[in-house]
């Protein structure tokens, strides 16, 4: 018996592609296809007539829940989350990405692509930061936003050190970076641009629709010796643009996590008249009056807080109508 330890560097229903490579049988792909996720770690026992193929321990996976479960990719250290305003942004689906990201307790940037079109400007990246919790609210979780162009060298060169950086902090030998976002958005230009290869097809947004084209249809994972050091190594992994991001198996304390501000200005400022205070509509709401009451925070500072209670309200929507919809569907 042989074992040996690989990485997914891709995977779909009848390919497998391991690194190292190691030749496996059609049968035993077709198998592993239905368990196994893009950056897993796997142990291979080969014996005279039989593969076998065990998943090592996952740290995270990254997955969204329409109708069925849709593993992304597992392992992520560091995720990039890339929006731009062309095609148009859609908070909603970002917001769900980042909240999947910040249960997965995966570090997190945000980068804010295409800031040499006029519709990515400052007052678009404002809003942008409207899914970041306000500072200095307690928290572990802390996305930062990257601006970024793929027609400014340095902006790409400040994303290379930060790659960079975050790689030389790690404990692990290797790395794993991901591109995640809507379709259009630049996932597969700077994947090229880190990987130093045209590996990935891009394509124009279709002009028509404002819309990208879903040029990317499967992950890819490139092994990136960055600073030439043979036993470190990252990998870069470009994924498929995404419309719609599910994440029907949270619930609202879930969401919370990705709001710690409202503990903040609870401790701060005396709790919520209600301990379970969804600060929407409640008398006694801290979190609320702070937005409406003039004297207690500077201009800027309520903007900010009332932009994060405008997402706050979006996301209970969206959950609400999860449940009237789950309500819809069950036998009466
Ligand atoms: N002006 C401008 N265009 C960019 C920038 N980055 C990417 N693009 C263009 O945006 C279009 C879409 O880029 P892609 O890299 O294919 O986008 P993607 O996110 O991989 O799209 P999918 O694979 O469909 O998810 C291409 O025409 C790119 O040349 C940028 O910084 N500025
Ligand atoms: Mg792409
Ligand atoms: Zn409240």
């Amino acid at each position: 018996m042989n074992k040996s330890q690989h990485r997914v560097l891709k995977k779909n229903q009848n390919t497998l592609l391991l690194g190292p490579t190691i030749e496996l049988d059609k049968q035993s792909i077709r198998k592993a296809s239905s368990f196994i996720a893009l950056n897993d770690l796997v142990e291979i026992t080969k014996s005279e007539n039989r593969n076998t193929i065990k998943v090592l321990k996952r740290k995270n996976c990254l997955y969204r829940i329409e109708q069925s479960k849709k593993i992304i990719v597992a392992n992520v250290d560091h995720l990039f989350l890339v929006v731009t305003n062309y095609p148009p942004f859609n908070l909603l689906t970002n917001a769900n990405i980042l909240a999947r990201a910040a249960n997965e307790r995966i570090n997190t940037t945000i980068i804010v692509n295409k800031t040499d079109l006029v519709q990515t400007d400052n007052n678009f990246i404002k809003n942008v930061t409207s899914l970041i919790p306000c500072k200095n609210s307690v928290q572990s979780w802390n996305p930062k936003i990257l601006r970024c162009s793929l027609h400014d060298e340095p902006s790409l060169i400040a994303l290379k050190t930060k790659i960079s950086r975050i790689h030389d902090k790690s404990i692990n030998k290797e790395t794993a970076f991901v591109l995640i976002g809507q379709s259009g958005v630049g996932k597969s230009s700077i994947f090229n641009y880190l990987t130093n290869t045209t590996l990935q097809p891009t394509s124009e947004i279709s002009a028509k629709y404002k819309k990208g084209k879903h040029t990317t249809t499967s992950s890819t994972s490139y092994k990136h010796n960055f600073n030439n050091t043979s036993d470190r190594a990252i990998y870069i992994i470009d994924t498929p643009g995404i419309e719609n991001f599910g994440i029907r198996d949270l619930n609202i304390e879930n969401i919370r996590v990705c709001f710690p501000e409202w503990l903040s200005l609870q401790k701060h400022y005396g709790a919520c008249k209600f301990t379970n205070c969804k600060h929407l509509e409640e008398p006694g709401c801290t979190v609320r009056n702070m937005t409406e009451k003039t004297e207690l925070l500077p201009v800027k500072a309520r903007e900010t807080l009332s932009k994060r209670l405008n997402l706050w309200e979006i996301l209970l929507a969206y959950f609400n109508r999860k449940r009237s919809k789950r309500n819809q569907n069950s036998p009466k």
